[in-house]
């Protein structure tokens, strides 16, 4: 026989992974996993006889040929199958978006594209070969994307996410029950962690980077802590949160991590204490007999692991043009162009910077026809301005707060560079991931600086 299977405690991923796989390997039968993740519980209660699993039991006794394997490239994470697996001479093909694990299931063939979700990846298989999918299984594997991609608002969506999703809708997926599956709190008990949690956060700047942390102690292990986190990371506006759980009946520690910088590689972190997952979110289990003292040695150590924020030098102009505060308006303009700037410092003799004026600025004297008064008069004074340790993400706070286009940055009041929202919007769109290329081929060097 030949058999599809996700990972163990599957979840809507993984099994609108392997409804997809389904298409693409008509004559593969669909394992399911002894745990259902309970974010995918009612999905699956619903779907029961339409997905038609099969038991890692029904595998017993029988000869596998070839088992298709979606949604996880560990070995660990599919071991409860192989453990009903009597032969050993079948041949395994791997469909996962997850990064090269050092388990990786061994001599397996591994298809992995980083889209948002799994699911994708078959979705766009079938795309490119013509298949049709029916209502059920496009509904099914849209709450996978969903699932997966956060509501397409994770920093891993890739516009194949959309591609499928649109080719799902167009294959009747029902978007009332995929918003009906993907509703993460229903339990009384979740939402009453989701408060307790809330009121455990703490705020610390790390390195530059702005992070979230809580500590709660649970009597045993709960369901859907998971959807917890997801719902705190989406209200909390942190780049990035670490939640901590001490289950005392287990004596572990379980830490759920959910990050949006790309600078940051989560499941790295999360690597060092044993765990993994993707950049963005990744989880690790510590069995100890105390929790609360690995969480301060934890919060101590990122410190050393988490490489410095992006700061005002990273992204800003240093040959900056400024103006003179006896310029005349007409004269301002006239530079302006020149440079094409909607805006400048002003500095006095003593070349220190006393205000900023802009093209609106210069509108004003031009209506009222005073184009050849000084500059001083129009501009506005003690404009908001940066140092060159400002990060990015406080940037990016100054500039919405006081609705500024422009932010000079001053090191002992002297002018040394100004952050524009084009410099801004322009870091913003991936100027960070090429530095970090760079870095990396160079063995981060930007530790180092
Ligand atoms: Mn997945």
């Amino acid at each position: 026989m030949k058999i599809i299977v996700g990972h163990s405690n599957m979840d809507l991923d993984c099994i609108g992974s392997i409804v997809l796989a389904k298409y693409l390997f008509p004559d593969f039968q669909p394992v399911k996993s002894r745990l259902i993740h309970p974010v995918a519980k009612n999905l699956h209660n619903m779907y029961q006889n339409h997905l038609a699993f099969l038991n890692a039991k029904d595998l017993e006794g029988q000869h596998v040929s070839k088992m298709i394997v979606v949604d996880t490239r560990t070995s660990g994470r599919v071991a409860e199958y192989l453990d009903h697996i009597e032969n050993d001479d079948y041949e395994v093909e791997v469909f996962d978006h997850h990064p090269a694990d050092e388990k990786d299931i061994p001599n397996a063939v591994i298809h992995e594209k980083p889209y948002g979700a799994n699911t994708t990846q078959l979705g766009m298989e079938l795309i490119k070969q013509g298949i049709k999918v029916g209502p059920e299984d496009a509904t099914i594997a849209l709450a996978g994307i969903y699932a997966d991609t956060g509501n397409f608002t994770h920093m891993n969506v890739t516009c194949q996410d959309f591609e499928v999703a649109s080719f799902l809708i167009d294959s009747g997926a029902s978007l009332k029950l995929v918003s009906h599956f993907l509703q993460p709190l229903r339990k009384k008990l979740q939402i009453s962690l989701f408060h307790s949690v809330l009121n455990s956060l703490e705020y610390r700047t790390i390195q530059g980077h702005f992070v979230m942390t809580s500590y709660i102690g649970l009597d045993d292990e709960s369901a859907g802590v998971n959807a917890v986190v997801e719902k705190v990371f989406e209200v909390e506006n942190a780049e990035v949160y670490l939640a901590f759980f001490y289950i005392k009946k287990r004596k572990k520690l379980l830490i759920v991590g959910r990050n949006n910088k790309a600078a940051i590689k989560l499941n790295e972190i999360m690597a060092e204490f044993g765990g993994g997952g993707h950049n963005q979110a990744a989880s690790a289990v510590v069995k100890i007999d105390n929790g609360r003292p690995v969480y301060t040695q934890i919060i101590n150590y990122l410190e050393k692991i988490l490489l410095p924020a992006y700061t005002s030098t990273d992204i800003m102009t240093d040959d900056v043009v400024s103006l003179h505060q006896s310029s005349t308006l007409f004269e301002a303009s006239l530079r302006l162009e020149e440079i094409s700037h909607t805006g400048a410092p002003v500095i006095d003799d003593e070349k220190n910077v006393i205000g900023f004026l802009t093209l609106r600025d210069i509108m004003k004297g031009r209506r009222s026809g005073q184009m050849h008064s000084p500059v001083k008069g129009y501009m506005t004074r003690k404009p908001v301005t940066a140092a060159p340790d400002t990060t990015v993400r406080e940037i990016d706070e100054l500039m919405f707060e006081h609705n500024i286009g422009h932010l000079p940055i001053l090191e002992d009041g002297r002018l040394v560079g100004i952050v524009t929202r084009h410099d801004y919007l322009n870091f913003k769109r991936g100027v960070q991931r090429q530095r970090e290329k760079v870095y990396e081929g160079i063995g981060m060097l930007k530790q180092e600086v």
